[in-house]
This record gives C-alpha cells, sequence and structure tokens, in this order.
C-alpha cells in the first residue's frame, strides 16, 4: 500500500472552516470528492480516516461516508458511533497511529485518505519540524485550492505545506492528466482550470511528495 493521501479544500490562504463547517457550498466539489474517494478495484474499499471533529461536521444524511470504510479518531473509548454496517464499516481508533497501523495490513482496502480536520493534516503533513519522528507521512495532496471568494472569517486552516519553511520544495504539482490518470474515474470528468459553481472559482489540483 502507497502511502497517505490528504484530501482537502483550502482557501488561498488555506482557511478550510468556520464554526465547525465549511463555510462554502460547493456542489461540484462535493461530487469529486465522493467519486474520487469512494473509487476502488473491485472486492476493496478505501478507508478514510477522519478526526472526530470532521465526522461531527458531516451532514447526518451523508454519514457514514457510504461505500468507504469510515475510520473515526477519538481518545474517548465510548465514543458513540452508529452500527458497522457492510459495505460502509465504522470503525473508532484511539490515534492516527494505532488506526494506520490496522488499516494498512488489511488486503481489502484499496488507499487510506485523511479527509481532515487541521490537527490531522498537521499531523500527516509533519508541518512544525515534528515531521521526522512521524512515520506516518502523508505524500500525496489532492487540493480543491479555492480562489474566490476569499472566505476571510475562516477559523481552521490547514498548515502552509507549500511554504519553505514546513519542508515545501518536496512538493510538486502533477499535471492535469497526473491526476486523472492517479483518480482512475470512469464516467465522471475532472475539469482542468479553474472552476466556477455556485459563484464560487475553485481548482482540483494533486501534490505529490518527492
Ligand atoms: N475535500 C474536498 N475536496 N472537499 C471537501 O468538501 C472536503 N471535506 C472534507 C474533507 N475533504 C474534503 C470533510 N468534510 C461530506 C461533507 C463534509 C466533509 C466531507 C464529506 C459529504 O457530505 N460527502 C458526501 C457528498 C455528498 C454530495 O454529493 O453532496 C459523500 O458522499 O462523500
Amino acid at each position: 500500500m502507497s502511502g497517505l493521501t490528504i484530501i482537502v479544500a483550502a482557501t488561498r490562504r488555506n482557511g478550510i472552516g468556520q464554526n465547525r463547517k465549511m463555510p462554502w457550498h460547493i456542489p461540484k466539489d462535493l461530487a469529486y470528492f465522493s467519486r474520487i474517494t469512494t473509487n476502488a478495484p473491485d472486492g476493496k474499499i478505501n478507508a478514510l480516516i477522519m478526526g472526530r471533529g470532521t465526522w461531527e461536521s458531516i451532514p447526518a444524511k451523508f454519514r457514514p461516508l457510504r461505500s468507504r470504510l469510515n475510520a473515526v479518531l477519538s481518545r474517548n473509548s465510548e465514543y458513540p458511533l452508529p452500527p458497522d454496517d457492510l459495505p460502509t464499516p465504522i470503525l473508532l481508533f484511539p490515534d492516527l497511529q494505532t488506526a494506520v497501523d490496522q488499516l494498512k495490513f488489511r488486503q481489502d482496502i484499496h488507499r487510506l485518505f485523511i479527509i481532515g480536520g487541521s490537527s490531522l493534516y498537521r499531523e500527516t503533513l509533519g508541518s512544525l519540524g515534528s515531521s521526522s519522528l512521524l512515520p506516518l507521512q502523508a505524500d500525496r495532496v489532492l487540493l480543491t485550492r479555492i480562489h474566490e471568494p476569499d472566505f476571510l472569517d475562516c477559523d481552521v486552516f490547514m498548515p502552509d505545506f507549500l511554504d519553505e519553511r514546513n519542508g515545501g520544495s518536496s512538493w510538486k504539482r502533477a499535471s492535469h492528466d497526473g491526476l486523472v490518470t492517479w483518480a482512475g474515474l470512469t464516467g465522471f470528468n475532472i475539469p482542468e482550470g479553474i472552476q466556477e459553481d455556485n459563484g464560487i472559482k475553485f481548482e482540483f489540483q494533486m501534490w505529490v511528495k518527492s
């Protein structure tokens, strides 16, 4: 199994949320998120690793995210989750290390996605100098860059992984064809360049660590 893949929608200032939710509604991005994270070869599913806050932020009608393994992190071992039900398993883990240690050996799992929130992005991007101590590094970021508007009221941010001070120069932007090939979607077009939906300008990008 390859490394961890981060998927995130972020403004140019790396804002990802406000008041415990996303401050935008971009149906085309949610459709992309859903298709990318669901797509797996026959007999396999992807695991989506998320913090407890991200789990709680997913609208009730979409939770758990179906046909994907929902791995929720909480140090509270009594944290209430709905019953685990195929084809949508739900698992509780105390931390990222435990989750990855258990999931990486499962032959039925295709890819491991980190879907937030900010502390999990920070942990897997290894900013703030802690990187070398952590064996669980993300090697790919599927970034939906929100170009406009600025959403200046964001109160949660992802680390600026492209900043030189955070090892930004080790990240290379893949070509659009590279993204399309990696995603391997059939019957879903990933548009290239800046898109507009619901009055919001955004772009689907893929960054890979060298
Ligand atoms: N990455 C990207 N690119 N966009 C996001 O909105 C996003 N959101 C999260 C993590 N990475 C992201 C975490 N938050 C749903 C809601 C919130 C959420 C993640 C997913 C959600 O409802 N997903 C449904 C889509 C339903 C629809 O098409 O409207 C799903 O089935 O995946």
